[in-house]
């Protein structure tokens, strides 16, 4: 069955949960200002990662994205925690991964994104055959502030319990409405949300367009 796609609701909880965990980086967090008073990203080296699954996109690892060393960064909350074990594709290397179970918020550092930065992707296990995982982006602007969040979940239906492959490429830049009109570059932050279900992340990838 093909990878779908949809907004889809969380919880009221969930959803509570994460907009005060975003509500307070946006408070307290040292780099968040200078991250969305960029008028264009310094994009990082990057490699055709997923070439091997026939996708020959640019990827940069997003911050922390391999969860190694702690992943630094990022904040784990409720059933959300690092594991040992890499993904196997070789995306990138390393020994860890991040588990999350149900009711579990990851929420990556903030970074910039501009119009160069139309997708995101990453490796993804499940664990058990039903669940639903979803992505959002915490999003700020200069000049207008926080966005909030843009929400979307993917069904891996696809996907067969303890079997490692690549999401699907997930909207990033061409989804926020600013960026994707050619604006300024937006401070992001990825959250992943498990409403149900169990899933293994690694290797969380940006796409920084390159004309080749
Ligand atoms: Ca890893």
């Amino acid at each position: 069955m093909p990878l779908t796609t949809s907004a889809r609701p969380l919880t009221i909880r969930i959803l509570a949960l994460v907009g005060a965990v975003t509500g307070a980086f946006v408070l307290t967090s040292p780099g968040a200002a200078r991250a969305a008073e960029q008028v264009a990203c310094e994009q990082p080296p990057t490699t055709q990662a997923f070439a091997k699954y026939g996708d020959r996109a640019d990827y940069a690892v997003a911050p922390g994205g391999t969860f190694e060393d702690g992943a630094p960064g990022w904040t784990l909350i409720g059933w959300a925690h690092i594991v040992n074990g890499n993904e196997p594709g070789g995306i990138t290397s390393g020994s860890k991964s991040l588990r999350i179970g149900p009711g579990g918020v990851a929420i990556s550092p903030e970074f910039c994104v501009d119009p160069a930065n139309p997708h995101f992707r990453y490796m993804l296990r499940p664990i058990v055959s039903v669940g639903s995982l979803s992505t959002m982006l915490n999003v700020r602007s200069a000049l207008t502030g926080n966005l909030g969040w843009l929400h979307y979940s993917t069904l891996n239906l696809r996907y067969l319990p303890l079997l490692w492959l690549p999401s699907s490429r997930n909207a990033l830049g061409n989804v926020i409405p600013s960026v994707a009109l050619g604006g300024k570059a937006v401070a992001v932050r990825l959250i992943f949300t498990a409403k149900d279900g169990i899933y293994d992340i690694d290797s969380v990838m940006v796409d920084p367009y390159r004309s080749r």
